[in-house]
């Protein structure tokens, strides 16, 4: 099971993506994603300067040795672009095993625990209105559980409101929300903490009303507030029964979540911007959360996310693995299968990339009655289609960034 041949395929179908194919020489090809939104070819120049020239002639069959030499190898350890990166590698290991033996992924990590992934979606909306239109497009789309993100009076654009077109001019492709815009700078945003405050626990009160007491709903509030106003909106959105609230403060201060923690019972999910198991060793053992956020894409791939999960399960911590446009239908694929095979599953967010993506990665998951299923094809069960990876080349985009009243920088 030698490496034969690795190589980076940078693709832009309806946005970028980063994706690692190695090859064995007897033939059997793996796909991982390192797809780093808005930094794309940081990632590209680590795998293709100094992780691919590591791979060929490895052992392709070893996959935690391959990890440990990658990550404690590096000497610098961590951070997105690092973990990002040996995500991929994992990924596309893990891909090869299962197709070396004939089976899909689950199955190799001991099997399913589930029949299938309760999903959620992004509704959202400028007004109430709209958001409660697409609330039911939603629902008629089959998902059983949603996200709930709402414009705040006097505020242009904030996070989180779909647009009927992606950026970059492909109209006609619908997503629920893709942040991400292409262009040589990131767009402008603004945003002010005590409108918002003032307005959401309203929404949700409107939303509850229309939708009835069952219909499991999150919000994200997205790294915005301090730890006593996360506290005061927890609080606040306790009669709404939400399944969870994300990210309400910035992530790197793992002890702001205790002050949250002691002021409300909604639970919190936290991590799409942790790479590591030490990026919630704090949260984790004194169960300051609920769920886990970390997409395998940025986790260091099924192996790390498995063992950060395998912790969380001591406490009682469910996974609630990130699932944005911007993780590849490959990282989506790895996500289902770790998802399908744990115990500790709590729910997966799925947003559904356009059909110019599809083309490109052809996958064999299912998504029926609310449930996602990574499928039984052996290995990963994404196929890219290089000809198709070749009609969309990369296209500069960045993440937007937020800047207060007075002009100050603001958390995103
Ligand atoms: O902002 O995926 O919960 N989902 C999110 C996402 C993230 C983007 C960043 O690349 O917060 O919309
Ligand atoms: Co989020």
């Amino acid at each position: 099971m030698k490496i034969a041949a690795a190589d980076v395929v940078v693709t832009s179908p309806d946005r970028n993506f980063v994706t690692l194919r190695i090859t064995t020489e007897d033939g059997i090809t793996g796909l991982g994603d390192a797809t780093l939104n808005g930094r794309e070819l940081a990632v590209v120049a680590y795998l293709r300067e100094h992780v691919v020239p590591l791979l060929v002639g490895a052992d392709a069959s070893r996959i935690e040795d391959m990890w440990q030499f990658l990550y404690r190898g590096a000497y610098w350890r961590r951070g997105p672009v690092t973990m990002a990166s040996i995500a991929s590698v994992d990924m596309a290991l893990w891909d090869i095993k299962g197709k070396a033996a004939g089976m899909p992924v689950y199955q190799l990590l001991g099997g399913a625990s589930r029949e299938g992934l309760l999903a959620y979606g992004h509704a959202s909306g400028k007004s109430t209105e709209e958001l409660f239109e697409s609330v039911r497009d939603h629902l008629e789309q089959g998902y059983r559980a949603i996200r709930v993100q709402t414009g705040v009076p006097g505020l242009r654009s904030i996070y989180g409101i779909a647009s009927n077109t992606t950026s970059g001019g492909n109209a006609g492709v619908r997503y629920d929300h893709e942040p991400a815009q292409r262009g040589a700078r990131p767009a402008e945003e603004d945003w002010d903490t005590r409108a918002y405050l003032r307005h959401v626990p309203a929404v949700f009160e409107a939303v509850r009303n229309e939708f009835g007491p069952e219909l499991p709903l999150l919000h994200d509030a997205h790294h915005r507030l301090t730890p006593i106003q996360a506290a005061s909106l927890g609080r606040s959105l306790e009669p709404y029964d939400l399944f969870w609230l994300e990210d309400v403060t910035p992530a790197e201060n793992q002890e702001a979540l205790r002050l949250v923690r002691q002021h409300t019972t909604t639970p919190l999910a936290i991590g799409e911007v942790f790479n590591s198991v030490w990026d919630y060793q704090h949260v984790i053992r004194e169960q300051l959360i609920d769920y886990v956020r970390s997409a395998v894409t940025h986790t260091g791939g099924i192996t790390h996310l498995r063992k950060v999960l395998d912790y969380a399960a001591m406490y009682q911590v469910k996974s609630g693995m990130h699932g944005p446009t911007d993780v590849s239908p490959v990282g989506m694929a790895a996500a289902m299968h770790l998802a399908l095979s744990i115990h500790n599953f709590g729910i997966q967010e799925y947003m559904k990339h356009g059909a110019r993506t599809d083309a490109v990665f052809r996958q064999s998951f299912t998504f029926e009655g609310g449930l996602l299923h990574p499928g039984d094809a052996p290995g990963l069960g994404v196929e890219l289609d290089a000809d198709e990876a070749g009609r969309h080349p990369y296209e500069q985009a960045y993440l937007p960034y937020n800047r207060l009243a007075d002009g100050t920088v603001h958390d995103w």
